[in-house]
């Protein structure tokens, strides 16, 4: 058998497997796994794990973002830090905006998308308008065309969904086979909490964590999960922070019910302390759900390590700081209401979890991959196309070395933002060389793929989902 490419000498490592083998790629796809295969081409993988490409299923890219607020990857840079960062696949939110329909937003966002990837994407839809038409036959359109998730806010005004549209919502996903994702969080406690610091003249950065404490969080996640119950469908809790919204996920499981669980980078390393910093700093680091405390690093980690979680994603929503239309707005440099929502992390995720992880010792190679890559392919209808190393699957890999080392520093990564919530954090284990369908587009952490070469992925149904009665 040719190969046009061997990747040799390497350790395999998928999501239950660690094992020593060259890999053999012929158009794109992996065709070989075994001993002494040769090729076109040889890259020598000796002292590197050969893991599937990272599939981040959670990033916001050149999402609308509300007046004067311009969010700061485009798709070139968005991929392209995600690419650096050892992802081959990304999944993005399509909003769509009130009074819309889907398809407007769906062609809006891939006239931003198409043709300028470095890194193949898929996208979920955001519902913030389910009318008639669009739970009758905009949505079950486009799950049949391949957009098979969606996510509902229960916060933000202009997004947020009461419990009967949500209810409406997820008995849509029941009919279509589409996998629904919830954004927990009680937006009249929130607003409730936002009065009274308003009137107490707290306007600044740290005032955005302590307006979204914990029971805002947990009170939501459980109606969320009751209401897919009462559904009877699968739903996904994402960007889950703290260990009481985690504990509801456990409890439900319990009770056999089929909940997936999300966490990122920010719910262990970041804490509401670093909200509060001289000059308006703080900003930097306000997203929602906001970072914790550090006994709640630890009880993530507890959901990373037992598989609460199976999905680790960045929630990378850019803005920038030192900037008018980013987080220091004009309104947002004196008023914690209008910084806008979101940090970057696409790049520094698998590095991150890698490093506090696996060189830690908190989780193995295996879990790793899981969380990085598999379960987001398996979650999201991409299996086994992608999320993992095995003949007939898309040639996604990346050469992960887990001996470099380095400290994050937003000047050497590649998205638009201009700072890392992470500057000065030591990491070791670094995504080397990072392979696109069977494409080489980094090699030796230099660029030689191009903008284009990433493409749109239509996804089947989640495995996650079960048939409907
Ligand atoms: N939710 C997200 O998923 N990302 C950023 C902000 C938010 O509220
Ligand atoms: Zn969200
Ligand atoms: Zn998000």
């Amino acid at each position: 058998m040719s190969f046009d490419l061997v990747i040799k000498g390497g350790t395999v490592a998928t999501a239950s497997d660690v094992f020593k083998a060259d890999v053999g790629i012929k158009d794109g796809i992996i065709t070989a796994l075994g001993l002494g295969l040769t090729g076109a081409e040889t890259i020598d993988a000796t002292g590197k794990y050969v893991l599937p490409g990272g599939i981040d299923s959670h990033v916001h890219i050149a999402q609308p973002s509300g007046e004067g607020i311009v969010m700061a990857d485009d798709f070139e840079s968005g991929t392209l830090s995600g690419l650096f960062g050892g992802n081959t696949t990304l999944l993005p939110f399509c909003i769509q905006e009130k009074g819309k329909s889907l398809r407007e937003a769906l062609t809006a966002y891939h006239a931003k998308a198409d043709g300028n990837c470095y890194t193949d994407v898929s996208f979920h839809l955001v519902i913030s308008d389910p009318s008639e038409s669009v739970l009758g036959q905009e949505l079950p359109a486009a799950v049949a065309d391949g957009y098979t998730s969606f996510k509902v806010f229960m916060t933000y005004q202009d997004l947020r969904l009461n419990d009967a549209e949500i209810l409406q919502v997820m008995d849509t996903a029941r009919r279509t086979g589409a996998l629904a994702m919830v954004h927990c969080e009680n937006e009249d406690a929130i607003r409730f909490l936002i009065d009274k610091h308003v009137a107490e003249g707290k306007l600044g950065p740290p005032s955005h964590a302590s307006t979204r404490p914990l029971a805002v969080e947990r009170e939501a996640t459980h109606r969320a999960i009751s209401l897919a119950e009462v559904v009877d469908v699968p739903v996904v809790i994402v960007h889950v922070s703290n260990g009481a919204a985690m504990e509801e996920i456990e409890r439900a499981r319990a009770r056999g019910l089929n909940v997936t669980g999300e966490t990122c980078p920010q719910y262990i390393r970041l804490t509401e302390q670093d909200l509060e910093g001289m000059n308006w700093e703080g900003a930097k680091q306000v997203c929602s759900p906001p970072p914790r405390t550090r006994a709640e690093w630890d009880n993530i980690w507890r959901g990373i390590q037992n598989g609460v979680f199976d999905v680790f994603s960045s929630d990378h929503c850019p803005f920038r700081y030192d900037d008018e239309r980013g987080k220091l707005n004009p309104k947002g440099r004196t008023d914690f209401r209008h910084i806008p929502n979101g940090i970057p992390g696409v790049e520094t995720r698998m590095p991150i979890l890698f490093s506090e992880g696996v060189n830690q010792g908190r989780i193995d190679i295996t879990r790793f991959v899981a969380l990085t890559a598999t379960n987001h392919a398996k979650t999201y209808g991409l299996y086994p196309n992608k999320g993992t190393i095995a003949v007939g699957s898309d040639a996604d890999i990346t050469l992960w070395d887990p001996e470099a080392e380095t400290v994050i520093r937003h000047a050497d990564l590649h998205d638009g933002s201009d700072y890392s919530p992470y500057e000065g954090l030591a990491v070791k284990g670094l995504p080397m060389t990072v392979i696109l369908r069977g494409k080489v587009m980094i090699r030796d952490r230099e660029l030689v793929g191009a903008k284009g070469d990433g493409g749109y992925l239509p996804r089947g149904l989640s495995m996650k989902v079960r048939p409907a009665a």
